[in-house]
């Protein structure tokens, strides 16, 4: 039995290389187009870290298992396992553990690349993984404005690497690369929705030809609202233009324990979910940062102009679909 013969070849791949010998072996097949995308992330990854060492942003490994995680602002299926009688959680995202390793080291900020589980509910979309990757980042004592602009020359960075570096593949894939104008332009929340209704983020997206940024959004309760103007939210999302979507969200962080428990309980949770996380709030273990998330296979399915993100990746975890390998 060959293995890789098991993975389903998607019909993508055979329209793009219809004439390419996809035969390396009588038994084995060889995924070309993935080849180019893969050749194409390795050089953003390269970027990615060229830009923060540049920045004196350090690099973490993941955590994987923990009693806390992040809640996220829509449901998932349960992801935890019993070890000795403790309760671990996969990780859905790094934020607590970015907010407690940003105020425990001496460091300006930290990124990870980790990797995220979130066991989606009734998520139909050409946009989600079960499983993704997730350029983590925070910075200690850092206005809202200057992440954005620190994540604009980021992107700007990563998309020039790609464009210089990567012309070969580009050719093959069929691809042009536009490197982002910044400053990106920035739209508030609120007045989207008005304009649009609810699906204001996809619909914005659409209409727009270049990176953009929203602000203000009523999310997870680590997100910092204005304290004084409460209903305000300092944080963001950054969203691709041509229907792609979002890439990046982040915000400035609230740190204090009153205000944590507060947030906490007015979104229906419960403070002792959070047990190990608020105990160091409440010793005054966390500081003021700001902070961010990018999808790596989202970044791969814009760069590369996929139509589906399961295209990014040789062992996709689609909401919804059976796990093949
Ligand atoms: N990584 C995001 C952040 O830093 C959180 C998330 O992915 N839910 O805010």
């Amino acid at each position: 039995m060959v293995l890789v013969g098991y993975i389903p070849k998607p019909e993508w791949c055979i329209m793009t290389f219809q004439t390419a010998s996809t035969t390396r072996q009588t038994d084995m097949q060889t995924d070309r187009a993935l080849g180019e995308i893969y050749k194409i992330q390795s050089q953003v990854l390269l970027a990615a870290h060229e830009f923060l060492h540049r920045e004196g942003i350090v690099q973490m490994m993941p955590v994987m298992l923990s009693p806390v995680t992040d809640p996220l602002n829509h449901e998932v299926y349960d992801a935890s396992i019993d070890y000795l009688g403790q309760k671990l959680q996969l990780t859905k995202s790094m934020i607590l553990h970015k907010q407690i390793a940003i105020a425990r080291l001496d460091v300006r900020g930290i990124y990870i690349i980790s990797p995220n589980v979130r066991l989606e509910k009734g998520v139909k979309s050409d946009r989600h993984l079960l499983e993704f990757s997730q350029l983590d980042i925070e910075i200690r004592d850092m206005p809202e404005e200057d992440f954005r602009r620190l994540v604009e020359g980021l992107m700007v960075h990563i998309f020039s690497r790609v464009k210089e570096y990567c012309e070969e593949e580009c050719l093959k894939l069929g691809i042009d690369i536009i490197v982002p104008q910044a400053p990106f332009r920035v739209y508030s929340s609120k007045k989207l929705l008005e304009k649009y209704g609810a699906d204001f983020e996809s619909k914005i997206s659409q209409l727009e030809k270049d990176l953009f940024w929203i602000t203000d959004f009523d999310r997870e309760f680590y997100d910092r609202e204005d304290p004084e103007d409460k209903g305000t939210y300092i944080n963001y999302d950054l969203c691709y233009p041509n229907g792609y979507g979002e890439a990046l969200s982040g915000g400035e962080r609230d740190y204090e324990y009153s205000v944590l428990v507060r947030k906490i309980l007015e979104r229906g949770q419960d403070p002792k979910d959070f047990t190990p996380y608020l105990e160091l709030a409440r010793a005054k273990q966390l500081c003021p940062s700001s902070g961010g998330g990018l999808g790596i296979e989202r970044l791969i399915r814009f760069l590369t102009k996929r139509k589906h993100i399961r295209e990014t990746t040789l062992f996709p975890r689609v909401p919804e679909e059976s796990i093949i390998v």
